[in-house]
């Protein structure tokens, strides 16, 4: 068994997992990655597309923003629609100057693949088996094959960026975690195609016969979804089917901008909130999708898996500056705090635009009473500047938590 050492092991590399290893090294923090996959699968994934203002901030701290600020839009507003009223969300005005930057996640793990292998960073793509060890103690190490050969890697903490089906979340111990999840009666099927977009802002579309969005990754590339039921299949949809439907979902003026042409990219996605507590067990802790899965109704799984990111640096730059070791342990409370906060406007914001049919929801009100009940809250919400300055605030993203002691 080859044996390995560095401060920081960190499991998965998405865009947790890169940005992490990025942050850190340039704090001098030496880190490993290793990842289960190739890097052209990792970014062979078609995924985000809306970066709030803190992520944005991020990336320019770990200094790979050059692409994002040349190539990436920033939005100052988005378009809600209900049954064909529109309602623009003036987020820079309601938030006092905050947008969201419209750059797809594929190219912010593009460009932390390049950072990383310009710095020479160690990254064992293709690795199996990996599984950490003695993580309560304060020698933890991971375990991993990679090219027929074992490997120990020793280090002082692990991060788990190894997503929702990774195997950090289950070193916790059953007894020791509690995972809430609440897994939506429909899916989203989404399309990738080079044709401009419809609109120069998002938008999140309810209507009768379902919900629909409208975003995109550049002047040439655009992103739809539609919501469908759980049992239909990929092959149930054409390109034409999705193009006709889509229209039949956006408001005429809008419908009528829309250019078609064949997908890149088509699957279908279910939705469900997750969230697994604690976030940390000893010296493994969980970042992102390991600890945390949204509806993209919110656009908010990436954004706080960047948010994660943030508070392990913060708390692992003071650890290794400082020898500060306080908020070691605040981790896990630390980023729930703004995990749950991401977590209620995803589910508030799909419970506002889908249709539940006649699901009876979690607190026993039948489908159509549900419906009519979210209805009434949406146009409340919709027709008052308050209402549009929690939408607004919420989109943009909420402040990163601060290290202070609770
Ligand atoms: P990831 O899942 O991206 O990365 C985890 C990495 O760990 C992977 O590369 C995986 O191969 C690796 N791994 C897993 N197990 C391992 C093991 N045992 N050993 C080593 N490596 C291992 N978010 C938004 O904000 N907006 C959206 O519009 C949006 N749309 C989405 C659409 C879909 C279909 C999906 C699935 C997600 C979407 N998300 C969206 C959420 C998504 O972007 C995630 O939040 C983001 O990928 C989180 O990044 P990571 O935490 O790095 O996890
Ligand atoms: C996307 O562009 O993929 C996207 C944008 C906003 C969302 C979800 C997905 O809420």
């Amino acid at each position: 068994m080859k044996t390995l050492q560095t401060q920081v092991a960190i499991i998965g590399a998405g865009p947790s997992g890169l940005l992490l290893g990025q942050l850190l090294a340039r704090k001098g923090i030496s880190n490993i990655i290793v990842e289960r996959v190739t890097g052209d699968y990792v970014l062979g994934r078609i995924r985000a597309g809306i970066l709030e203002q803190g992520f944005v901030d991020l990336v320019r701290e770990a200094g790979v923003a050059e692409r994002m600020d040349s190539e990436g839009h920033a939005h100052e507003g988005v378009e809600l629609v209900v049954n064909g009223a529109r309602t623009r969300i003036n987020l820079k005005e309601l938030t006092g100057g905050d947008v969201v930057v419209c750059y797809g996640q594929v190219e912010i793990t593009q460009d932390l693949m390049d950072a990383r292998q310009a710095a020479k960073l160690d990254t064992y793509y293709e690795a199996s088996d990996v599984q950490p060890h003695d993580v309560k103690g304060d020698k933890p190490f991971i375990t991993f094959t990679h090219d027929g050969e074992e490997y120990r890697l020793d280090c002082d903490f692990i991060a788990g960026c190894d997503g929702f089906h990774g195997v950090s979340r289950q070193t916790i111990p059953e007894d020791v975690r509690t995972e809430h999840e609440r897994v939506y009666p429909f899916g989203w099927l989404g399309l990738l195609s080079d044709t401009p977009p419809c609109h120069d802002e998002l938008i999140y579309a309810k209507s009768e016969r379902g919900f629909a969005l409208a975003s995109q990754r550049s002047e040439t590339r655009s992103r739809y979804y539609l919501q469908v039921p759980l049992t239909d299949k990929i092959e149930d949809w054409s390109d034409e089917a999705f193009w006709d439907e889509l229209k039949k979902r956006l408001p005429d003026e809008i419908a009528a901008n829309v250019v078609t042409g064949p997908s890149i990219e088509k699957s279908i996605a279910p939705l469900r909130s997750f969230v697994c507590e604690p976030m940390q067990y000893g010296n493994l802790f969980l970042v992102g999708d390991a600890a945390h899965i949204v509806p993209p109704t919110g656009a908010k799984g990436l954004n706080l898996a960047a948010s994660d990111v943030a508070t392990l640096y913060k708390i692992l730059t003071r650890v290794y500056e400082t020898g500060d070791r306080r908020f070691i342990e605040q981790y896990s409370e630390i980023a729930l705090r703004r995990v749950w906060h991401g977590e209620r406007f995803s589910w508030w914001m799909t419970n506002m635009m889908h249709n539940f049919g006649d699901e009876v929801s979690n607190n026993g009100v039948d489908g159509l009473m549900f419906t009519r009940f979210m209805e009434s809250e949406f146009d409340y919400y919709l027709n008052s500047e308050n209402g549009r300055r929690v939408i607004a605030e919420q989109y943009v993203g909420l402040p990163y938590e601060e290290l202070k002691e609770y």
